[in-house]
């Protein structure tokens, strides 16, 4: 398949070119990284003001954490927590993407301006094919095995890039056949979801194999418990591992890379881009 030239994202065409930057906008009282300091929607949006002029192309807005072990939330706190953050940064003409399993929230950040879908369910909800296909909207279809409070217990593949694979090019499909049109999806092998972390590692040696399907990657590993694993650090200092870990995903085909350390990332994605294409830095 050939390289994907762009993301289809509601009316922004993000062009694939070169490796894009998503910034995590976390709006959740017990989100690990960041200890909940920007729950308070003005704080959230300088932080998201902040990772634009960073280099951060996608703002990527969560209310509900699916980090191991946390517990779920009503969609009506979902919505409450995310509406207004998206309704204000797709006025400023940011591309927002919702990360969000449940239709519901999906249909009110659609309305409210968000251009891409990012479930880590890969829209296994009922209703959620439907209510993407009924949008402009991108979606990133990730894997995860099990559910977010139980997943880490024992994961077990017969072959974890295979099987990731093959789970992701047959929701992709699904999703081409309710009407997402192939240009609007991206996919992410899911880091640490139901992975331990040999599967990470495997996964991320052999990120070509999903580049190769066509569909743009998108990679997630920011301070995530593999990079603590491979550092010995706690997650306030996993960043230098986890620019590292971008860099690692991107020269192994990542489209996009979805990161809390925006300049940093951008930073190194830059010198890396300047080596490899002689492109000089910038959008
Ligand atoms: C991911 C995500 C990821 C995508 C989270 C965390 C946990 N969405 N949402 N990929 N991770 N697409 O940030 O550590 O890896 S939440």
């Amino acid at each position: 398949m050939p390289h994907p030239t762009h993301l289809q994202c509601g009316s922004h065409r993000l062009d694939l070119a070169r490796p894009r930057v998503m910034g995590i906008l976390n709006i959740t009282p017990d989100s690990f990284a960041d200890g909940g300091r920007h729950f308070d929607h003005e704080l959230a949006l300088t932080h998201a003001r902040r990772m634009q002029a960073d280099g951060a192309d996608i703002i990527d807005v969560g209310g509900e954490s699916t980090r191991p072990g946390a517990a779920a939330v009503s969609e009506r706190t979902e919505i409450a927590r995310v509406i207004p953050v998206i309704e204000a940064l797709a006025a400023e003409k940011f591309l927002v993407s919702v990360d969000t399993m449940k239709p519901g929230v999906m249909r009110a950040a659609i309305a409210a301006g968000a251009a891409m879908i990012n479930d880590v369910r890969a829209l296994q909800a009922r209703g959620a094919l439907e209510a993407v296909a009924a949008s402009g909207c991108a979606v990133c279809l990730m894997h995860m095995q099990g559910k977010p409070r139980t997943m880490q217990s024992d994961p077990n593949y017969l072959d974890v890039v295979r099987d990731v694979r093959d789970f992701l090019v047959g929701r992709a499909l699904i999703a081409e056949g309710a009407g997402i049109a192939r240009d609007r999806i991206a996919i992410d092998p899911g880091f640490g979801f139901g992975k331990t972390m040999a599967h990470n590692l495997a996964l991320l040696r052999s990120l070509r194999v999903f580049a190769q399907t066509g569909y743009p990657v998108l990679a997630g590993l920011s301070r995530k418990a593999t990079i603590g694993e491979i550092t010995g650090r706690p997650v306030e200092e996993r960043m230098a591992g986890s620019v590292a870990a971008a860099l690692n995903a991107v020269a192994h085909g990542a489209a996009i890379v979805r990161v809390h350390d925006v300049r940093e990332t951008a930073d190194a994605l830059n010198v890396w881009l300047a080596v490899e294409t002689g492109a000089k830095a910038g959008k």
